[in-house]
């Protein structure tokens, strides 16, 4: 098996006991009137799409009863009956998919109230008895929460649960579950294993618009299987929308040639409930491609019809092929990205210019606050609240504050860097009252082992949502709501349209995303953006069980090396709060030398601050003050290295070498021991891997095994390295067993 079916492997149920129990639970699957609401607009032959062995479904109930039909089939090892028009007369063990308006049962055993209750995607999971029968009944609101309980269900057998006396009512805590994808950067998920994947992820995209060229007809890309498995991997933890190209964005992408081949592509996801979105450029307006609808350099004024205008026009063009389109995903001024400053304006301006534009069509802006201009503040990390957050407070003349409209999302990293493997949250999590939010997290492994390293991020993201951010109210009294993940769901700050938005992972690989346990980020991302408060264990075990087997060994095994292996990453890679260490531009290796790079703040030197004194960043009062960017109880708790979590000391301390430390070691001690502990953890992954060798399928089993090995060459390059490193400043003893 080379794991390109991904979590939805359907294997039988190897428990004969329970084979035969669910043998009886689900003996037919009856969704009626799945044809309705066919959303194809563009593919004229529905039955199969070129380049695709998989049929291309035409509605989410006809997806629904195609993943049961399908999931059914191989979980119980033999075909399950399809009962098209049971009338009053359903058999003992079906299993009833749909919405109250769609199926005639549905609406006979499900009352109305229990569904409102449920909201847009969630779904009710009913186990039914009527006389001697017993139905399960999945219904949603909408047909899309019927597949989403369609999943639940099928995980359920999956992760061998019961499915008998069923009573669950489950609805998504944030409203957008959205990816974004960088088709041509950071992948690490290609056929091409040349190397770490790099920066350019080229050979690696997953929908490969390009690659369709010459030949193909224009309205019709080449629709892969692997494009299906994706979309239901997605639909299957709930993902409703993606960004299909890079944050650093290509205009080719808002041509008239580029639009009809999105529109086949979102043809092929819309059964899936996902919706796409693009990245654009700012300053596309500007771009002779669009001749002779271009703009000049004086039109560009955010705030002008000229420019809001082009944009309404663009944004139309899309919605015409694209009905559902979602909106745009905008970097602007930040990394060479044009943006509103350019043209003598702020981030607020430009946001709120093509939220002007694209409101009447009902499309969103997802603005990112990724920016880090070196004349706001010296220190970077300080620099998006000084751009975004009195934008956010400004009084507006109808006596309202805060500038940004309504469908505005800013889209802010977990943490004020990077993408790094710890980072203390963002400082404007809880600060934005009057904008909506969203938190972007980067489930491509950019920095966290790329394609190579086993780094399960889940636990880094519950951390993440987790945080006590310790916001207060205008009074200064303490919110009753205030993690991260209140603020994200908007139950903090009473806001109702809610984003989780993840860098996304997959590409062409057989496995979709390189490694085989990067499959795990994916399905943690979606989990945790249904439901933030899950449990990270539980969501690891569920992925093992419907991925690698059910065998309490295997679940046991994997799920302990899961767990602990982000922090072990975060051991022999950046521990105890120091961040960017990773050699130029490919952001995999080691490099805390390194100084040469053409801007200050990206150069590991400028994050480490070594000297003779101590290691790390002073961003207490007395060094750049960013703790004074979180609300009272953190930034007194960050800005005293005597209360600072010492998982965070670095990123606002410069320690010295013999700080005590609460191990009872100096710093320098602890320090190195954090870089042997994470290599030694890496050993013991590949220890414990092998010792599931009999238990694993060969392929993927020495698949990961190779990886595994090159794994722990490459932590412990990073151990020496930096350790050697910090030594010629320290000056002190290497007091640790290898
Ligand atoms: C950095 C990546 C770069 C992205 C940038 C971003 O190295 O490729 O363009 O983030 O998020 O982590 O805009």
């Amino acid at each position: 098996y080379d794991g390109s079916a991904m979590w939805l492997r359907y294997v039988p149920v190897a428990d004969p006991h329970l084979l035969r129990r669910y043998r009886c639970q689900a003996t037919a699957v009856v969704v009626e009137n799945a044809g309705r609401n066919k959303s194809y607009r563009h593919t004229r032959d529905l039955s199969m799409a070129p380049g695709s062995t998989e049929r291309l479904m035409a509605s989410t109930l006809e997806a629904a009863r195609e993943e049961l039909v399908r999931g059914l089939g191989g979980l119980l090892d033999r075909p399950v009956r399809v009962v098209h028009r049971p009338g009053r007369a359903l058999p003992d063990g079906a299993v009833v998919v749909g919405t109250r308006e769609s199926s005639p049962a549905v609406r006979r055993l499900v009352p109305a109230g229990d569904l409102e209750r449920v909201g847009r995607d969630g779904y009710v999971l009913r186990s039914v008895v009527q006389g001697r029968r017993t139905f399960t009944v999945i219904a949603g609101r909408t047909d899309v929460g019927a597949l989403y309980g369609t999943f639940a269900f099928l995980r359920r057998i999956q992760t061998h649960r019961s499915l008998a006396d069923l009573d669950l009512a489950e609805s998504p805590k944030v409203v957008n579950r959205h990816l974004n994808y960088w088709d041509t950067e950071r992948l690490y998920a290609g056929n091409d294993e040349s190397g770490t994947g790099g920066l350019n992820g080229e050979n690696g995209a997953i929908f490969n618009f390009a690659a369709t060229g010459a030949g193909a007809p224009l309205n019709l890309p080449v629709v892969l299987d692997r494009y299906l498995v994706a979309a239901r991997a997605m639909a299957s933890v709930g993902i409703t929308g993606i960004t299909i190209n890079n944050v650093n964005a290509d205009n080719s992408y808002l041509t008239d040639e580029y639009i009809a081949q999105e529109a086949a592509l979102a043809d092929a996801l819309r059964p899936y409930g996902i919706r796409l979105a693009l990245s654009i450029r700012y300053a596309a307006p500007l771009d002779s491609r669009f001749a002779p609808d271009t703009l000049t350099e004086e039109q560009m004024a955010p705030t002008d019809a000229d420019f809001q205008d082009w944009w309404t026009r663009r944004a139309r063009r899309i919605q015409e092929s694209i009905p559902d389109f979602v909106g745009f995903t905008v970097k602007a001024n930040s990394e060479g990205q044009p943006g509103p400053q350019d043209f003598g304006y702020d981030h607020g301006d430009g946001a709120n210019g093509m939220a002007t534009a694209v409101a009447p069509l009902g499309l969103k802006i997802y603005w990112r606050t990724f920016v880090y201009n070196p004349d706001v503040d010296s220190d970077r990390l300080k620099r998006a609240y000084l751009e975004f957050g009195h934008i956010d407070d400004e009084p507006q003349p109808d006596g309202s504050t805060g500038r940004f409209r309504d469908n505005v999302f800013l889209q802010t990293k977990n943490g004020p860097l990077d993408f790094q493997a710890r980072e203390p949250v963002h400082p404007m999590f809880g600060r934005m009252e009057n904008t909506n939010q969203a938190i972007e997290l980067q489930i491509t492994q950019e920095y966290t082992g790329q394609n190579r390293m086993l780094c399960f991020l889940a636990p880094m993201w519950e951390e993440i949502f987790k945080t006590d951010t310790y916001a207060t109210d205008e009074q200064g009294q303490l919110l009753d709501k205030r993690l991260v993940g209140h603020v994200v769901d908007g139950t903090a700050q009473d806001h109702s349209d809610t984003a989780v938005v993840g860098v996304a992972n997959l590409g062409n690989a057989d496995n979709l995303t390189g490694h085989h346990f990067s499959q795990a980020n994916l399905y943690a991302f979606g989990r945790q953006a249904w439901d933030w408060t899950l449990d990270s264990g539980d969501i690891a075990a569920d992925w093992v069980r419907m991925t690698w087997g059910n065998s309490r060994e295997v679940v046991d095994v994997i799920v302990s090396m899961m767990m602990g292996s982000w922090e072990a990453l975060v051991s022999y890679q950046t521990p105890l709060g120091i961040g960017h260490q990773f050699t130029a531009g490919v952001h995999y290796g080691p490099g805390p030398s390194e100084s040469h790079l053409p801007r200050e703040d990206w150069n590991p030197v400028y994050y480490n601050q070594a000297d003779s004194v101590g290691l790390g960043y002073d961003r207490s009062p007395t060094g750049s003050d960013l703790t004074a960017q979180y609300f009272p109880v953190l930034a007194a708790r960050y800005g005293d290295i005597g209360t600072v979590p010492e998982n965070l000391m670095m990123w606002f301390h410069h320690v010295p070498w013999d700080h005590p430390m609460s191990s009872g070691r100096i710093f320098w001690d602890e320090l190195v021991h954090h870089y042997y502990s994470g290599v030694r953890y890496v050993g013991g992954m590949r220890r414990a891997w092998d010792s599931l060798e009999s238990r694993i399928d060969a392929r993927r089993f020495a698949e990961v095994k190779a990886k595994l090995a090159l794994h722990e060459t490459d932590a412990a390059d990073w151990r020496d390295t930096c350790v050697g490193y910090w030594q010629r400043f320290s000056g002190r003893d290497i007091r640790e067993p290898g």
